[in-house]
């Protein structure tokens, strides 16, 4: 494999998901911090060398750019047991990690970045109009997550996947956005065998 540099904002779930897929799978990844708070993510020389669309993380992988948390963690883990052999378990993995983007992320990641980094006395009308919005958004993901758990242990084909670290990495931090874990217990319980997988590192690793 080439040379890989993560160009990130460590603290970002986004870009938690790609280090944890390399974490599991023993690959060596150089890390760039950028300060998103800052906006560094959108000076001129970001978006005509890194990201265009002026978001971490990104996967440089040799002279090439991936952004996009999902395409980095397939590139990553391409050929591995992270990704279902079955061809309905591999479909059935990527349909929980467009759910996250959609359904999930928006609402779960949005809320703790505006409480957690923007600050609610901070934000604008609009913000503060979607947050009962978000707050139901995400809830019911959350409940979504718990019934598909309470009859399965893992997202996809019955095995950790992709799907898991996708979901895992902002799930576990969702109280940071005023969710409250302890209404999704099969959600606490697959959080809790996520974390004591071989392999497995912490955000602040
Ligand atoms: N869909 C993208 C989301 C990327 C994204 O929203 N990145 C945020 C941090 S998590 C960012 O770069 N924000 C800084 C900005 O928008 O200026 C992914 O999964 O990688």
């Amino acid at each position: 494999m080439s040379n890989l540099i993560l160009h990130e904002y460590a603290q970002s779930g986004n870009c938690y998901k790609i280090r944890l897929t390399a974490a599991h799978l023993g690959i060596p990844i150089e890390r760039r911090e950028y300060d998103i708070m800052a906006g560094e993510t959108r000076s001129p020389a970001f978006l005509s060398g890194v990201n265009a669309n002026g978001r971490i993380p990104v996967l440089q992988v040799g002279d090439d750019y991936l952004p996009e948390s999902s395409a980095a963690c397939f590139y990553l883990a391409d050929g591995s047991a992270l990704i279902p052999a079955d061809r309905f378990d591999r479909a059935d993995m990527l349909r929980w990690m467009f759910w996250e983007q959609y359904n999930h992320e928006p609402n779960v990641a949005t809320l703790r970045f505006w409480y957690g980094w923007v600050g609610e006395e901070n934000l604008t009308e609009a913000q503060r109009l979607l947050l009962p919005v978000k707050r139901e958004a995400g809830e019911a993901a959350l409940t979504l997550m718990d019934e598909h758990l309470a009859r399965t242990p893992f997202f996809a084909g019955g095995r950790f996947s992709l799907a898991d670290i996708a979901l895992y990495a902002y799930t576990h931090v969702a109280d940071g956005g005023g969710f409250d874990l302890h209404h999704y217990p099969a959600v606490q319980a697959w959080l809790d065998r996520v974390a004591t997988l071989p392999g497995h590192i912490a955000i602040t690793d």
